[in-house]
């Protein structure tokens, strides 16, 4: 077997992610970015949430991890502040339920670091090679129906690692963990990295079920079932299983192949099941009924009730862009109106929900929601229309996505009603942060080339285009999405999704029927025409503007 590993494994070798800290600390006293070593700036910083961003001006992106996206008000006023006063005023929202600031120089590393610090936070391995944000159910500890409170285990997992610091500091790649009780599995358990889901046993004992091996990128996997019951007093150290095994196993030859989900897929689920209770020193208890959890993309929005009698209510940001001042006006909302842990959640789709509002204050909080523009009543589509970061600052992207997707957004508001769940996912480029390949409606940029229209210096036009991709669905049949039509031009590509809706909503047997169904049962070549023929008419007159 070959022993040559990937650059990146000579580059952790020399000095290791975890041990940039101190140096962040100095180069930012000295405020000097030219004076970082490459390596250090390009790839170390990210173990500390820190990137590079594109183009290259000496700015950094901060990603803040936020375990099961759970927030206090005090925290997310921080977190608005440093946006106020080091980020130009805006941060994203991530599939993650972290929250991404821009436009960050050297200097304000240290004192943003800091204020993080202070206020109980960390961006310690949001990125690099070592175990990222905890996902988790945003109604977690909330719902009447849940199986199991997860909230706790969610911070426990997340403090484990970041507390292990050195021990899990240079894994193969990348390593995203996964829990949630509720009984919609909303925290997608099957496309990361290992899931721990809600179960109830016949007994009536709670604990999770378990699939590990879970990604998407370029060659999406869903994650394997492990067949196990775990205990609530075991997550953690089930947790550190899996991460040893990941480190101990996985791949350092090709970086693109490092991640867990190849391993898993190579070696399958018996053997991964034997490491991970080989690393705990005992065996887990089997149970051959827990395969795949069922699951449907949710992320709770909308205004419902608590097992407390409080109520919850969702504000969707509309593809997790939103302002200092829209992050000011939630946490000083969740105070004004919320009671006594005045809990604020982001989510997975990008939204934000205040939890702990007392009945008697719901019409009051919607009002002032819809005062200060977060309306918490909106068109479906603003709770689940996703972008990921696209060209604006991402350094793989191919096309830009979040301000398309903003508009898109607001054209189909206006444009088309929509009476069913729909999960609409712009996407800059493979790598599917935005999770394309389980969307209901997957776009994933690529460069359309218009043969026909010659730029000032006779060269073909260059556009932003997207593939299509249709039919995905997470759960108990868990399936990636097909692609329908190769190349879309942007600026057509609402007319796509327009006619998609109304010809579902035509065609539908029932109210019930999904759009994963529909599409199933429908033939490519009519799904492909159904995307294609709104736009041909207007590509021709593109071509001869
Ligand atoms: Fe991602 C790399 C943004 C969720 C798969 N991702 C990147 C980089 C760091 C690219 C770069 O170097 O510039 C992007 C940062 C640009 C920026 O300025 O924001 C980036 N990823 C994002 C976010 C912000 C998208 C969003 O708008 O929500 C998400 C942040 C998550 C977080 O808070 O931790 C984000 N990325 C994901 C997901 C979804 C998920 O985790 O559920 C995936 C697919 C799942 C998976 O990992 O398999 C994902 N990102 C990737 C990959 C492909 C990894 C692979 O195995 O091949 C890359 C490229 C890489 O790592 O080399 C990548
Ligand atoms: Fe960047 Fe591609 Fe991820 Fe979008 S999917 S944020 S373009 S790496």
């Amino acid at each position: 077997m070959s022993t040559r590993v990937n650059k990146a494994e000579e580059f952790k070798k020399t000095k290791d992610g975890f041990d940039v800290l101190q140096d962040i600390l100095r180069y930012s006293e000295a405020g000097d970015y030219d004076a970082i070593p490459e390596d250090d700036a390009a790839q170390r910083f990210k173990w500390f949430g820190i990137y590079r961003q594109k183009p290259n001006t000496g700015h950094f992106m901060l990603r803040i991890k936020i375990p099961g996206g759970q927030l206090t008000p005090a925290q997310l006023k921080m977190i608005s502040e440093l946006t106020d006063r080091y980020a130009r005023g805006f941060g994203d929202i991530t599939t993650r339920q972290t929250i991404q600031l821009h436009w960050l120089t050297t200097a304000d590393l240290k004192p943003v670091l800091q204020t993080l610090w202070d206020a109980g936070m960390t961006s310690q391995f949001a990125c690099g090679d070592a175990p990222r944000n905890v996902v988790g159910c945003p109604l977690a500890g909330v719902l009447e129906d849940e199986i199991i409170n997860s909230s706790q285990h969610a911070q426990d997992i997340s403090k484990y690692f970041v507390d292990a610091g050195r021990e899990f500091s240079n894994l193969p790649r990348k390593f995203k963990p996964s829990i949630g009780g509720c009984n919609l599995h909303c925290h997608q358990p099957q496309i990361n990295c290992y899931g721990l889901y809600g179960v109830k046993r016949p007994s009536g004992e709670t604990g999770y079920g378990l699939v590990v091996g879970g990604g998407l990128s370029s060659t999406p996997h869903y994650a394997q079932p492990m067949r196990v019951f775990v205990k609530p007093e075991q997550v953690v150290e089930v947790s550190r299983a899996i991460a040893t095994v990941f480190r101990d196993y996985g791949y350092r030859e090709k970086r693109t192949r490092a991640r867990l989900k190849f391993l898993v897929a190579d070696k399958g689920w018996q053997w991964t099941r034997d490491k991970i209770e080989e690393v705990l020193g005992y065996q887990l208890e089997h149970d051959d009924t827990l395969l795949d959890p069922p699951a449907i993309h949710t992320d709770h929005l909308g205004i419902g009730k608590q097992k407390d009698g409080n109520y919850y209510v969702g504000v969707p940001i509309g593809r997790g862009r939103w302002t200092a001042r829209n992050m000011a006006d939630i946490a000083e909302l969740a105070e004004k109106y919320a009671d006594g842990e005045k809990r604020i959640r982001t989510t997975g789709k990008q939204n934000v929900i205040l939890l702990d509002i007392p009945e008697a204050n719901l019409a009051a909080l919607e009002k002032d929601l819809t005062d200060r523009g977060l309306p918490p009543v909106a068109h479906s589509l603003r709770t689940s229309l996703i972008a990921c970061t696209g060209t604006e600052f991402c350094n793989l992207a191919v096309v830009e996505t979040k301000a398309r997707a903003g508009r898109v957004l607001q054209w189909l508001e206006h444009n088309v009603d929509i009476d069913f769940p729909l999960f609409i996912s712009f996407t800059g480029c493979p790598n599917a942060c935005a999770q394309y390949q389980i969307a209901d409606i997957g776009l994933t940029g690529i460069p359309v080339v218009l043969r026909d229209k010659l730029d000032e210096n006779g060269k073909p036009t260059k556009i932003d285009g997207f593939k299509v991709l249709l039919g995905a669905g997470l759960g108990l049949d868990p399936k990636f999405n097909e692609l329908i039509a190769k190349k879309i031009p942007g600026d057509l590509i609402h007319l796509s999704i327009k006619n998609l809706i109304e010809t579902f909503k035509d065609e539908r047997v029932d109210e019930d029927e999904t759009f994963q169904s529909w599409v199933t049962r429908s033939d490519p070549e009519y799904l492909q025409k159904l995307i294609t023929e709104p736009t041909e008419a207007q590509e021709a007159e593109m071509l001869m503007a």
